[in-house]
């Protein structure tokens, strides 16, 4: 067995002879080994190749229809108590979760190739980063998860070195809804995986462990895992500064982590870099900041609505070595979505010709693709310390009620301004769209314990590091009576981001309101914004306090479904702020 870690090649050998897998193959993370298992992809049909010209190193890949998004009414977090799970989570016992998933896993390889993947969370040698082993059935999967983390000889020479790790087991199965289960085991940081093939469902090096297990151990260990991308921002005097930003999927955080600033911004010389788009681990340090590294190596993005002019930065690195799941092709076998241009594809995402209705491409058809690609990937995302976190922001998408941009007052008004986001649902996860939900710090889908408990542990970060950043609520989705947006997003949204930073840097003053900080008429720079003035940009900035009372009271009533584990200062928080209203 090529590992000096007990565990380890025990666990492989067990899991070989349970699963009857006809081979175990080590992955060492090389460029020859990719190579091959691309041409294997391509043999067996998972892969197709697209256009060389245009997409060197691309490929289109179509998944079973049935499996295209991640499914959270079979996601499991299977904790001793019930109560630890929470209500936010369903729960299995562990005794029943494991039973379930062996008879799930018998004889699932016969024939097939188990693959080991060591791999790390975060910079080599960062001391925030963790590592863990997936092993799995599916090439595929594999070499998603080479894009996604730092894979191969380099992981497991670090967990030979400390020699603990997150176990994950995967298999596609039968790839049959009615035989797939994600089930979770924070107290043994494993992780089972069973019937999907699908990013968020099969990579677990992503949502299970960087997000289920990890905040878990977080709250163990006193840090923070959680659903942000992280963002750096140059000003013209050369300040660096960095925001971590929490949105439910499907959201835009991708398009914001690659953000362009407008023309005005970069010709005063202000510079975005881009450290993540959608895993943020958070340590304080001895300065008293947060330190935040991202823990993956590349992003697995949603494609629809990805152009040129929402985000000119990811479509530059989406030209080569790129793997593209269930978008459509046009003629000359380039990948296609909704958004990217007016061509008309000639297949769409189920590989038949396109008959012209309905969308092409699957609204979560996505690619994977390496960091490095990205033309705004910073350097400082490989450091081993991380990048100090000046702003926390929480958003989602609401057409009314919530304003473009509110500060909170402290730390504990920004932790209930985060445990009570809402947002509408999206293609991300399968189930209704466009409903509003609440959406705790963008965790509901991902956090692996009790929220109570969670919110406790936000607040508690007050002891352990003695400059927390500020806290903001955003939302660039607001609309007007006709149904339309009312901010043009994307690039224009560093003119939010502005205001933040120089909230953060005391630059600036505010207008105070029962519910938050907000920025006075005059102070958002709209230089540039055609049809956009100070007045028409006013209901964006306002709050309806009859509103806002409705909306205080909906939100009691959420917290208290949690139980008696929700901190009471949040309801002193909720309380002071309805007085104020
Ligand atoms: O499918 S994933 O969970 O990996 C992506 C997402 O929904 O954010
Ligand atoms: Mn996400």
């Amino acid at each position: 067995m090529p590992t000096s870690n007990q565990v380890l090649a025990e666990w492989v050998e067990q899991v070989a002879a349970h699963t009857q897998a006809e081979q175990i193959y080590w992955c060492d993370g090389s460029d020859a080994e990719k190579e091959r298992i691309d041409q294997m992809l391509l043999k067996d049909g998972t892969y197709k190749k697209l256009n060389e010209q245009t997409h060197p190193g691309c490929f289109l890949h179509l998944s079973d229809p049935q499996d295209v998004a991640r499914v959270e009414h079979l996601t499991f977090i299977c904790t001793t108590e019930k109560a630890d799970a929470g209500p936010n989570n369903h729960w299995m016992a562990p005794s029943e979760a494991k039973k379930k998933m062996d008879d799930l896993f018998a004889g699932c390889m016969k024939g097939r190739t188990l693959y080991v993947i060591p791999y790390c969370m975060g910079p080599i040698d960062s001391s925030l980063s963790r590592c863990g082993v997936e092993l799995t059935d599916s090439a595929y999967v594999v070499q998603n998860m080479r894009l996604m983390t730092r894979m191969g000889a380099a992981a497991l020479a670090r967990i030979e070195k400390e020699g603990d790790f997150v176990k994950g087991l995967h298999s596609t199965g039968e790839l049959d809804p009615n035989r797939r289960f994600i089930m979770h085991f924070p107290e043994q940081l494993t992780i089972m995986s069973y019937g999907s093939g699908y990013g968020g469902n099969a990579l677990l090096g992503k949502k299970c462990h960087a997000l289920r297990i990890a905040s878990y151990q977080a709250k163990q260990e006193g840090w923070l895992a959680e659903h942000m991308l992280i963002l750096g921002i140059k000003d013209p005097s050369g300040r660096q500064s960095y925001v971590a930003a929490a949105f439910p999927s499907a959201c835009g955080k991708t398009n914001l982590a690659m953000l362009i600033p407008p023309e005005g911004y970069i010709e005063d010389g202000w510079e975005i870099s881009t450290i993540g788009d959608d895993i943020c681990w958070m340590r304080p340090g001895e300065d008293g900041r947060l330190w935040a590294i991202n823990p993956e190596a590349g992003f697995f993005g949603v494609a629809p609505g990805t152009s040129e002019r929402t985000n000119p930065n990811a479509l530059a690195m989406l030209y080569k070595d790129t793997i593209f799941t269930n978008v459509a092709e046009t003629e000359d076998g380039q990948p296609w979505w909704e958004g990217l241009d007016d061509r008309i594809p000639k297949f769409d995402w189920k590989g038949n010709l396109y008959s012209g209705n309905g969308s092409a491409a699957h609204p979560n058809s996505r690619f994977t693709v390496s960091a490095k690609r990205c033309p705004s990937y910073s350097i400082e995302a490989e450091a081993d310390q991380g990048v100090p976190i000046d702003a926390i922001i929480f958003g989602g998408r609401r057409a009314s009620l919530v304003p473009l941009v509110n500060q909170a007052k402290n730390w504990v008004h920004g932790v209930l301004m985060g445990a009570t986001v809402a947002s509408e649902t999206t293609a991300a996860a399968t189930g209704e769209v466009g409903v509003v939900r609440r959406d705790p710090m963008a965790m509901k889908p991902f956090c692996g314990y009790h929220f109570g408990d969670y919110w406790k542990h936000w607040l508690s970060m007050r002891g352990h590091a003695s400059k927390l950043p500020q806290v903001f609520t955003v939302n660039w989705f607001r609309k007007n009576s006709d149904g339309k947006f009312m901010w043009p997003g994307f690039g224009d949204n560093m003119r939010v981001l502005e205001w933040i930073l120089a909230r953060c840097h005391h630059e600036i003053g505010a207008k105070e309101t029962a519910v938050g900080y907000l920025p006075e008429e005059g102070d958002l720079n709209l230089l540039g914004l055609d049809n956009i003035t100070s007045s028409t940009l006013k209901p964006l900035l306002e709050i309806d306090g009859q509103e806002w009372a409705n909306e205080m009271s909906a939100i009691r009533e959420y917290l208290e479904r949690f139980g008696n584990r929700v901190p009471e200062q949040l309801f002193n928080e909720l309380r002071a702020i309805e007085d104020a209203l």
